[in-house]
């Protein structure tokens, strides 16, 4: 059952060199830097997004995942949800309005996983980059790059999985959409994928022995012509390859993956099935886990399964 979680509203990354991280998201991703704040954070954000800002780049001497925030319906449904996390066992930490530039009370917890997680009511809103909400145009000139046309989730690496799902599901009501299970192994949860929403995912985790390990962030692409084109880009820039273009398994997504110059990894996908709420969750068996992660190759890849910050 949906709990007013609405959708992923942002994710703070850690970055070696700011100025280089601006050159990977605003010139290669095609995000639209917005504004820095006084602790030398960058914001950006995806033209078709309604709120200001979604990816934050921070300055630090380690790669990695600060957090991921979910934006809730309401203020009222921020303070139910809180309540919700203290009553299940959660270390809570309200975090003040204005601590991002624009954003409301953020309320933080840790998954079982080790990842940080918030959930905000407020955001400020400048709308779409480029269109109007009046008889708007179908895209905006002057886009950079791979032109990303939204944040759409994280893949996170984490030691307890069935934790982090017990907690999404039953106390911020994600669903499970999709899963990789380990018949051998009694069925042992390998990888599960959540949604708020008709998405594929909003947030994925695969099982890793370290928690709180950041594998990508992934941004939409409108086509799989888009897909190409960031392949080009990739080539054009000399930017490190990771895997790709090609085709999920899980999720039926096109994908590319690749690195930011911390060793961040980010992904451009386009398509992918969707997710009602009466949809029964799709399993893959970790014996196919090739093919459920890489469709067309059919085999695991280690730099894609080791490489995490
Ligand atoms: C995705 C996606 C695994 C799968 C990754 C899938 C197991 O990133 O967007 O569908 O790493
Ligand atoms: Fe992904």
């Amino acid at each position: 059952m949906r709990k007013g979680v609405m959708r992923p509203g942002h994710v703070q990354i850690r970055v070696l060199d700011v100025e280089e991280a601006i050159v990977h998201y605003r010139d290669r991703l095609g995000l639209i830097e917005v504004q820095r704040d006084d602790v030398g954070r960058v914001y950006l954000k995806a033209w078709t997004e309604i709120d200001a800002w979604s990816v934050v780049l921070r300055p630090a001497d380690e790669a990695g995942l600060d957090f991921m925030g979910f934006k809730v319906v309401d203020s009222d449904t921020l303070a139910a949800r809180k309540q919700d996390l203290i009553d299940y066992g959660c270390e809570v930490e309200t975090v003040p309005a204005g601590e991002l530039k624009g954003c409301g009370e953020r309320i933080r917890f840790e998954l079982p996983t080790g990842h940080k997680f918030e959930l905000f009511a407020e955001k400020e809103q400048t709308g779409k980059w480029g269109v109007t909400d009046n008889n708007p145009e179908a895209w905006p000139e002057g886009l950079k790059g791979m032109r990303a046309s939204r944040f759409d989730h994280c893949l996170l690496y984490g030691d307890d999985v069935d934790g982090a799902v017990d907690l999404l599901q039953n106390v911020l009501g994600f669903q499970l959409a999709e899963q990789v299970l380990d018949r051998a192994a009694n069925d042992f949860r390998v990888a599960a994928f959540l949604t708020v929403s008709m998405k594929a995912h909003d947030v994925a985790f695969v099982r890793h022995p370290e928690k709180g390990k950041f594998h990508h962030a992934s941004f939409y692409l409108e086509s799989w012509n888009d897909v190409l084109r960031a392949a080009d880009l990739i080539s054009m820039h000399d930017i490190p390859l990771d895997i790709g273009p090609t085709r999920h398994g899980l999720t039926h997504g096109q994908t590319i993956y690749f690195f930011d110059p911390s060793g961040n990894r980010s992904e451009v996908f386009a398509g992918g099935d969707y997710t009602y709420p009466d949809h029964p969750v799709v399993t893959w068996d970790a014996d196919k886990l090739g093919k459920a992660i890489f469709y067309h190759d059919r085999e695991l890849n280690e730099n894609f399964l080791g490489v995490v910050t």
